[in-house]
């Protein structure tokens, strides 16, 4: 991993570039002669970087309140890398506990937005599934092309994707190994805006900062919400959210919210 401060510029790493400006952090994938293949070494960078980052509470409304990931222009990630892949052993990925390191990265709390360019496929799609926005570039390519390998999906895509897009939009998807374009990748539901190529960078980071301005126990909360709803009933759903609402009075940042709204003055959020 390499990572710069933009006001520090220290340097201490390889597959993983990492920028924080103010409360944003970016995580670059920088494998570009493999298309950010994701081989071991990118894989524990990228999990170490975004959980220190995740715990990297700052102070006094410092830390990082959202990060956005990224690839190249030309790849955000090609998938898990097939020639390092290819020569596992069943034992190896069983007693090594294969891609497990993922579930620490899935419950990160602080917002995720995963910017895409390019090639987003098998395990580089399931990195943008994990997160909590997926920005498109116009130039954007997302598939599950496992099958064409003789593989499934392995790092939660045939779960995310289902649930994101629907049983018979997936089965298309996984089935065929097909890749699809940015819009229609908007028009199924799987991104959440598209961009063009040349403003993805500006874009990502306007909608990481002025989601980084909220308060972070609120944004902790509602990523929870929305992220619960994918796993409870309707009912149970909606009497969690109750509470959380309810909860939601012991925040000062919420005293802060509402009483700033009155005078139509804007917010002083402490985090607290
Ligand atoms: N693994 C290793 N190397 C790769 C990968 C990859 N997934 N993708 C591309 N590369 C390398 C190529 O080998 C090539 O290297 P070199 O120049 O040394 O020959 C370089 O990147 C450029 O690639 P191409 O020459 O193939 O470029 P093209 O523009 O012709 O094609 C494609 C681009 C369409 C993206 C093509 O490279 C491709 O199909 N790549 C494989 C995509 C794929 O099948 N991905 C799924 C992998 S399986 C997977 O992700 C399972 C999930 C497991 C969980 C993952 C946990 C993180």
């Amino acid at each position: 991993m390499i990572s710069e401060r933009e006001d520090e510029g220290s340097q201490v790493s390889s597959s993983v570039v990492v920028t924080t400006h103010g409360r944003v952090a970016t995580l670059t994938l920088n494998r570009p002669h493999a298309l950010n293949a994701l081989d071991r070494q990118l894989m524990r960078e990228v999990v170490e970087a975004a959980t220190s980052l995740d715990r990297d509470r700052g102070g006094g409304g410092g830390g990082v309140a959202a990060m956005v990931f990224m690839g190249s222009e030309r790849s955000f990630a090609a998938g898990a890398d097939i020639a390092e892949m290819s020569s596992l052993s069943h034992v190896d990925a069983h007693t090594d506990d294969l891609f497990s390191e993922w579930d620490t990265f899935a419950a990160i709390r602080t917002p995720m937005i995963a910017a895409v360019a390019g090639y987003a496929l098998g395990g580089g799609c399931e990195l943008a599934m994990m997160c909590d926005l997926i920005i498109a570039a116009d130039s954007a390519q997302f598939g599950q092309p496992e099958i064409g390998l003789g593989l499934t999906p392995a790092l939660g895509g045939s779960q995310r994707l289902t649930r994101a897009i629907g049983k018979y939009k997936a089965m298309d998807l996984i089935l065929t190994g097909r890749t699809i374009g940015a819009d229609e990748a908007e028009r199924i539901g799987l991104v959440s805006r598209v961009v063009p190529s040349e403003q993805l960078p500006e874009e990502a980071m306007r909608i990481a900062e002025s989601i980084a301005a909220r308060s972070v126990p609120v944004l902790y909360a509602a990523k929870e919400l929305v992220n619960t709803a994918l796993d409870v009933t309707l009912q149970q759903g909606v009497r969690f959210e109750r509470r959380v609402f309810r909860s939601g009075f012991g925040f000062a940042d919420s005293a802060e919210g509402m009483s700033a709204f009155l005078p139509r003055r804007d917010p002083d959020f402490t985090d607290q």
